[in-house]
Order: structure tokens, then sequence, then C-alpha cells
């Protein structure tokens, strides 16, 4: 059993690492940046090792400083929570030839679901049913052109190694081609140093819908239920729901069983997700596969009664998954809302500053994760998250009224947030009806 774990993360995340860490009886090493010597992750940690200067790179995502930090203190795991080095194979490779558990999956796994080609054709030939137009990755126009006809116009040109929304270009026609493809492709020249492209047909209006994964080191898959996460702009969430209010339990069976069929293609281990795109009409395509927790993994906890932190160390331990996809029941609903420091009203730019005072809600059913505390100052270096907002409810009607009423009794003052925005995204009639598709914030800014 793992006996020692750092945290290379920050913020909310840590927090709820170095929790579940203490009940597991397991010793929390933090490390932070010199921008966090305040941070609620740096003081309640065991322990706290101050790794570099503010930026990231000097810190969170200095892979030397922080295997140094784990090596120094005598931890025998990395728990890299989301973002950062979370994702990052060469770290989890490094951690693997210093004899430091990486929880998560392994190095290889990490490398194969970021290449989204590659990962596209794995599940192709797995029976995974994947966005229609070739996985094959091209280079040149003329190349894309050609799978262009395949895919059928509109088209959506791809970065293979992308995600996230970078290095990506609809194109409407073959007239417009060309510009759409080479765009894509400086831009995923410049953020991967990879020229290498797909080309998929463009689905309009989809909802995100993504299924949250358990692996053990056995061969053991379960799922978790999906979440639907359709509500984002920028391709940063911000609110997400589970179960999904409009999936038939046959179409959840058909989606959840793709995901562990995904899962069990690719011999996943850990804790994952696989993202799929899902039509009006019920077709639902595999998009992605993501190998960390994240962030709105507390509703799927709310629902399952699973802790998914405690599930990933014990995997990452040895352990045999103790739960069959039988013992999994999802009882009633839940909704998270993220809350930023953002200004809504312009391009949702970000906002740090000192926390003048602060004061988040509780009572049943109600689930803060936040770092936050009254005179903390943000900084300016980091992501711009304060805190999840987390409901439980029977039903989801009770749940949107219970969020609606937990959010109103937020308090931030002496930054600009996003806390009015959201509330008027819990009480927007289409939000209520269940009528959420992936342009969601874009007609409400377009309105
Ligand atoms: C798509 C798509 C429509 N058609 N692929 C967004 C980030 C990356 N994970 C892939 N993404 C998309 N791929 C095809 N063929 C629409 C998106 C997309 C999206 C997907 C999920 C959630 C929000 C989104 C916002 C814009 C575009």
């Amino acid at each position: 059993m793992i006996k020692k774990v750092l945290i290379a993360n920050r913020g909310e995340i840590a927090v709820r690492i170095i929790r579940a860490c203490r009940e597991m009886g397991i010793q929390t090493v933090a490390v932070c940046s010199e921008a966090d010597r305040n941070a609620l992750h740096s003081m309640l940690a065991d322990q706290t090792i101050c790794i570099g200067p503010a930026q990231s790179s000097e810190s969170y995502l200095n892979i030397g400083r922080i295997i140094s930090a784990t090596i120094t203190s005598g931890a025998d795991a990395i728990h890299p929570g989301f973002g950062f080095l979370s994702e990052d194979s060469k770290f989890a490779r490094i951690c693997e030839r210093c004899n430091i558990t990486f929880i998560g999956p392994n190095s290889d796994m990490i490398a194969a679901s970021g290449n989204k080609a590659q990962a596209k054709k794995t599940m192709m030939d797995a029976g995974v049913p994947t966005i229609p137009g070739s996985a094959e990755a091209v280079v040149s126009v003329k190349d894309g052109l050609r799978l262009a006809e395949v895919a059928r116009y509109p088209v959506m040109i791809k970065a293979s190694l992308g995600g996230g929304g970078k290095g990506m270009r609809v194109a409407r026609n073959k007239e417009t081609f060309e510009q759409a493809f080479l765009t894509a492709q400086t831009e995923a020249h410049n953020a991967f140093g990879d020229d290498s492209m797909y080309i998929e047909h463009y689905v309009e209006h989809p909802k995100h819908i993504e299924v949250q994964l358990l692996a053990d080191k056995y061969g053991n898959v379960i799922h978790l239920g999906e979440r639907d996460c359709s509500i984002q702009r920028n391709h940063q969430k911000l609110v997400e729901e589970t179960p999904c209010e409009s999936l038939s339990p046959e179409l959840r069976e058909s989606i959840c069983s793709a995901a562990v069929n995904a899962c069990k293609a690719v011999g996943y281990e850990n804790a994952g997700t696989v993202e799929f795109l899902l039509e009006p009409d019920g077709h639902f395509y595999f998009m992605e596969m993501n190998t960390r927790i994240q962030v709105e993994h507390p509703i799927t906890e709310w629902v399952t009664g699973i802790d998914l932190i405690k599930q990933q160390i014990k995997i990452a331990s040895g352990e045999k998954l103790a739960y069959t996809q039988e013992d999994v029941v999802i009882n009633g609903h839940s909704i998270e809302v993220r809350i930023n420091a953002e200004d809504p009203e312009h391009k949702f730019r970000p906002c740090p500053g000192k926390i003048e005072s602060v004061y988040l809600p509780g009572g049943k059913g109600v689930r803060i994760d936040s770092a936050v505390y009254s005179g903390l100052e943000i900084p300016p270096y980091y992501d711009s998250m304060l805190a999840k907002l987390s409901v439980w409810a029977p039903t989801r009607d009770e749940a949107i009224k219970k969020a609606q009423t937990a959010l109103g009794e937020v308090i931030i003052t002496g930054i600009k947030n996003n806390v009015d925005y959201q509330y008027g995204i819990i009480t927007n009639p289409d939000f209520v009806a269940g009528k959420t598709d992936i342009d969601f914030i874009d007609k409400l800014s377009r309105d």
C-alpha cells in the first residue's frame, strides 16, 4: 500500500486529494510555488515543499523539481490531479523509471490517448462508434481534400495531438477547405510541434456526454454512469450534471458499455473518462479518452457514493476493484456549478486579485470543493476556478432548486466572479427543460 503521496497540483483538487489521503491514513506532501505559500493546500498537507517561482513552468510544470521533492520527502507516489502534468506521458515515464507510483494509467497509455488520430483508429478497430471520417493522419492539403470528400462536408479538421479545441477548424465546403486546414495546421504546429491532421464529418449541435470508468490492474472495468457536460465555453465546462436527463435506459446502456469496451480494448488502468458526442437522434460517437481524474468528478461521487480519489489510490496500490458493475447503482441527480474569478461580460476574462470576503453555502445535499478563504490573494498565474458547488437531490427538478438556492447564498467580494452568470444559466428555461447542447452558451451570448 502507498504510504506517502506527493500532490503535484494546487487549489481545490490538491485539497481534495489531501482529504482522501488523510482518511486513508496516508501521509501527504504538498508542493507549492512562491505565490502559493498561503494557499490552503500548502497549509493542510503534512509537509509542504516550495519548489519554485510563481510561473507554472518553474513550479507545477517543472518535472525535475517535482521529482526532487518526491525523493527528498520520501513519498512513494505522486497524484497529479488534473491539468498541469496529469496527462504528460514524459512525466509519468520518469516516475516509472524512478520507481515512484504515478497515480493514473501508465505512460504508454497516456501517450496513446494523447494521439487523438491513433486513439480513434484503435476505437474503430474495437468496434466503438467513432465520428464518420477516416482516422488516417495527413499533412498535405491534397490528402486532406480527398479525406474530406469521404467524411462529407461540413468537416472538422483536427490536429492528431489536439484535444481541448486546439488546432481545430470547421470547413463547410471544398472552397474553404484549404484556408481552414492551413490555419488549423499552423496552430497545431505551434502548440504541439506536429503537423499531422485528421478529418471527420462535423457533428452539429450535439451534447457532450462522458462516461466515468474505473479499471484495475487485473482487467476489471466498471463504469459509473455518464455526465452531461454540454454547458461550456471556450472548451471550459461551466455546469455539469448526472445522469443526462435525455438518455433512455437503453441508450445509456449502449453508451456506457461502449465506454467499457473502449477501456478494455486498450487495457486501460485507473480512473478515466471516455467522451462522446451525442446527436439529437441518439447517434453517439467516441471523441476522446481522458486519462486523469476530472474537475467534475464530485457529481459522479454524489450519485454513486463511490470516492473516486480513494479508488485511484487503491488501484495504483495494486488492489482489485471492490465493486462489480452490479454494485454500482445510480441514485438521484447531481449538478455541479463552477465558480470562477472571471468577467462573463468581457469574454470570461480571468480576474485575479484579493478576495475580500467569501461565504460558501452548506446544508443537506450541498458540497463545496474549494481552496479559497477571506483575505486570500488569487494569483494571476493559474486557472481562474475558485470553487465547485455541487448538489444532490432525488430528482433533477429538486437538484436544480437546490443548486439555485445554494448558489443564491454565495457571497464573494473583492474580485469579479461568475456567480450571477451561473445563476442565470441554472434558472434559464432551456436549461431547466434539459434543452442544452454544446452551443448553449454561444446562443445565450447572442440573445
Ligand atoms: C467535434 C465537434 C463536432 N464534430 N468533432 C471539441 C474539443 C475536442 N475534444 C473535440 N471537439 C469537438 N469535436 C466533430 N467531428 C465539436 C467539438 C466541440 C465540442 C465538443 C464537446 C464539447 C464542447 C465542444 C465545443 C466546441 C466544439
